[in-house]
């Protein structure tokens, strides 16, 4: 598919447009996702520039809109690489689901996010040698791939404000994990906004406006908006809720999967831990007894803020049914919320409540005689 295949055993929530996650374990021992397995948002048809004739526009409150080809951004531009997670609002929203159901929205399990190398150039570059006018509050980003959740159909789009625009961390990015950018990822060029829901870094970039106000795309000002509970999302228009930006911290548990058997005994734990925004993970806790007791897990270290960390415990499960819950800290001493049932939102974004496994613990000898 495209010239990049994802592996065979991705959950495909849509085949058109293309919308799938790894399996849990998938993601499991490395920090970098093999680009087969990172999991693929769309919401529409994939768009294919040529990238001889593609151009980026800069626009808006700017000295003199700009057009940048491929090659003017490798030529005038300093090259810089980056490592970052990217989180999906509505990863784990099959925990809500569960609450109460959430029409019109996929269940994404723990799998939509990922984390990839990303090599490009400084939007902050790019945005000071065009000259940006001070009144500038926001900057834009528009796509050409075209969805008919907005009614009439738009455009995806999306806006941050000029303070992170200006982060030296926020990329035009052509490639990812070594390799020139993936069509389904956003080829030829991406923004990439470390720290923020995956939303916000547009694939397929072509336009960037500078503006007074954000965006009002509709993935910017209707969408990807955290609404309270009571409300109807049909209902709801520009500007209502909360607009979602930084992503809160966030674990999931990524080995043994959920629903397996294990010999009982001493069984191995791993997951991954995000704090979101230009936070840190400073713990992750693990418990066997429904959160009675817990034990510290080990931490594989975040490459830096803007990546996942993750960790691995070896935990002792008694033959039956056991329940194995994580939760993570992070450096402003927040800790992820015990039940999803509080954070229930009708769009069914930001659960970060703690992760939960059920396995079906066997005695060693059970489980040999069950595989022999
Ligand atoms: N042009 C465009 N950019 C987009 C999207 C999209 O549908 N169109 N989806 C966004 C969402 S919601 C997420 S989570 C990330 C997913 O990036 P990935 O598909 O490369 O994993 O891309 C974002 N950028
Ligand atoms: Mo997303």
């Amino acid at each position: 598919m495209d010239g990049l295949s994802k592996r065979d055993d991705m959950i495909v929530h849509e085949e058109q447009p293309y919308n799938a996650e790894p399996p849990r374990a998938a993601l499991a021992g490395h920090t970098l996702t093999p680009l087969d397995t990172f999991y693929c948002r769309n919401h529409g048809e994939i768009p294919r520039p040529d990238p001889e004739t593609w151009r980026l526009t800069v626009d808006g409150s700017v000295r003199k809109d700009t057009e940048l080809s491929l090659s003017e951004l490798r030529e005038r531009f300093e090259q810089h690489s980056l490592t970052a997670t990217l989180q999906c609002a509505g990863n784990r929203r099959a925990g809500l689901t569960e609450v109460r159901e959430i029409p019109g929205e996929d269940p994404w399990g723990p799998g939509a996010t990922a984390t990839a190398e990303w090599t490009g150039v400084r939007l902050r570059d790019v945005l000071a040698a065009i000259g940006v006018d001070p009144s500038t509050r926001h900057i834009a980003f528009a796509a050409p791939d075209i969805s008919d959740l907005a009614d009439p159909p738009q455009h995806f789009g999306a806006s941050i404000s000029i303070d992170k625009a200006m982060h030296g961390d926020v990329l035009l990015a052509w490639a990812m994990n070594g390799r020139s950018l993936p069509a389904l990822h956003g080829a030829p060029l991406r923004v990439i906004v470390p720290g923020y829901i995956g939303a916000r870094s547009v694939k397929w970039l072509e336009r960037i406006t500078a503006r007074k106000t954000p965006s009002e795309n509709y993935f910017q000002a209707t969408s990807y908006r955290l609404l309270p509970p009571e409300a109807t999302p049909d209902k709801a228009g520009p500007g209502d809720g909360l607009s979602l930006g930084p992503v809160a911290l966030n674990s999931d548990i990524l080995e043994p999967s959920d629903r397996r058997t294990v010999p009982s005994g001493p069984v191995s734990v791993t997951g991954y831990a995000f704090a979101g925004g230009d936070r840190e993970v400073a713990r992750v806790d693990v418990s066997v007894d429904g959160g009675h007791s817990w034990q510290q897990a080990e931490l594989s270290g975040q490459p830096n803020c803007w990546a996942w960390s993750h960790w691995h415990t070896t935990v002792h499960l008694d033959p039956g049914t056991n329940e194995i819950v994580a939760r993570a800290w992070d450096t402003c001493a927040a800790c992820q919320p015990e039940h999803p049932g509080p954070l229930w939102n009708p769009k069914g974004y930001a659960n970060n409540s703690w992760a939960r496994v059920r396995v079906h613990a066997e005695t060693p000898s059970a489980t040999a005689r069950a595989s022999g």
